[in-house]
């Protein structure tokens, strides 16, 4: 048994952003799945490969609250919203999700901050990066997407662009293709 190192108020806002992490990787699956079937492998697998990558920080948040001493509470995960209406609007969607993200991982920062708990103040700066990262990426990929599809270009242009994100660079592996 630890000694706990954390506030039962950080305890909980660490535990809550788990579950947010948990429910920001289904929302990726969703998508993910959606443009499988919808004939967009390429940004099927970029998102499949999110799924993931918000996986890894839910189990990030989760190790950190247990090191801590801390207790983690596996909550139930809301279903993910309804399906995008098309391809630009799930990318909206999916930048609204990591907006919202960021706003909550800032107020885990504020709230460390206040308490002068620094390890967790320094543990929620990889977080804000990431997100620096994730809404830079996703707004690089709606840019694209605003290119490809420009009045008077051809569906020829989407066609590269959705061969392009196949290979955009993901920091997690997709759970499919990793070796059994
Ligand atoms: Fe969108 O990355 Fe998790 O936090």
């Amino acid at each position: 048994m630890k000694t706990k190192r954390i506030s039962d108020a950080l305890e909980k806002a660490l535990n809550d952003q788990m579950t947010r992490e948990a429910f920001q990787a289904q929302v990726y699956l969703s998508y993910a799945s959606w443009a499988e079937v919808n004939g967009f492998p390429g940004i099927s697998e970029f998102l499949y490969g999110h799924m993931n990558e918000e996986r890894e920080h839910m189990f990030k948040i989760l190790k950190y609250i247990n090191d801590r001493g801390g207790s983690t509470k596996i909550e139930a995960i809301k279903a993910p919203p309804e399906n995008p209406k098309n391809i630009e609007d799930c990318l909206k969607k999916i930048l609204k999700h990591e907006i919202d993200n960021s706003e909550q991982i800032d107020k885990i920062v504020n709230l460390a901050h206040k308490e002068k708990d620094w390890a967790t103040f320094s543990f929620a700066q990889w977080f804000v990066q990431e997100q620096i990262e994730e809404e830079t990426l996703i707004n690089g990929v709606i840019d694209k997407y605003s290119l490809a599809t420009k009045k008077g270009e051809g569906n020829l242009n989407l066609y590269e662009m959705d061969k392009d994100l196949a290979k955009a660079p993901q920091e997690a592996v997709i759970p499919r293709d990793e070796e059994i």
